[in-house]
């Protein structure tokens, strides 16, 4: 650490109060997500639990690496700022929807692994075994946007396909117009930015398919679509439309 940080660090400490910040002075190993005040949440199922769609070496690393790495990155760029924000999915929710808010020395970094934190949590609890179907409002809403359950999951699939890179794709909730629309986002990005109330979220990055499906980001997303956790998703819909 350098002085300039040391400096920064010490006089942080005395303005920080809803952020339990640990700065880790003279420390060197490289933070970890159990370090900071945002925490890595456990998966809410076992990692082979959606074998064999999605395989069970795929989950652990995405899991405990990935997601683990946006976890620590994002607390070392909020504990480089005065930023009073609880270290809670809400209060990162807050960030991620007016990012003019954090310093633009640290912006990129909370934009990136901010967004990471907040989508694969997001998508950790959007797959399940048995997620039941698409029923109910949810599927009204779906057939009210897109004319059809098949012609919604078709263009969520070719959305996802044709993202170009590292990206989302997303059923979202516009409350302009109360509508229910699909759209990707590049890197972490997430629709909060745009406004978009995110109610699924499918990870189309290499690293959330490639052990496994290897290139084929169609099968992948073929696969993924059996292990939606479509009950919760509506449960999603119904807050959104009532918010
Ligand atoms: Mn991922």
């Amino acid at each position: 650490m350098t002085r300039r940080h040391l400096l920064r660090a010490s006089a942080l400490t005395s303005v920080v109060a809803a952020l339990p910040i640990q700065t880790s002075l003279g420390a060197e190993k490289p933070p970890t997500a159990s370090d900071g005040p945002f925490k890595l949440p456990p998966l809410p199922y076992e990692a082979d639990a959606l074998e064999p769609h999605i395989d069970a070496q795929t989950m652990t690393i995405h899991h405990g690496k990935h997601h683990a790495t946006y976890v620590a990155k994002l607390n070392e760029a909020v504990g480089k700022t005065s930023l009073q924000v609880p270290a809670t999915l809400a209060g990162l929710r807050e960030l991620l929807s007016d990012l003019e808010q954090v310093p633009e020395d640290q912006r990129a970094a909370v934009r990136n692994h901010g967004g990471g934190h907040f989508n694969h949590t997001l998508f950790w609890n959007s797959l399940s075994k048995d997620g039941g179907k698409l029923k109910g409002s949810l599927l009204k809403g779906i057939e009210t946007s897109f004319k059809s359950e098949d012609a919604f999951l078709t263009e969520l699939q070719e959305k996802g396909t044709k993202l170009f890179g590292s990206g989302w794709v997303w059923l979202c909730y516009n409350p302009q117009d109360k509508a229910l629309t699909i759209t990707t986002t590049p890197n972490q990005d997430t629709p909060l930015a745009q406004k978009h109330e995110p109610l699924l979220g499918i990870d189309v990055w290499e690293h959330a398919y490639y052990l496994k499906y290897q290139n084929k980001r169609p099968d992948y997303l073929k696969a993924v679509l059996k292990v939606i956790a479509w009950d919760e998703v509506a449960g999603r819909y119904e807050s959104a439309v009532k918010a």
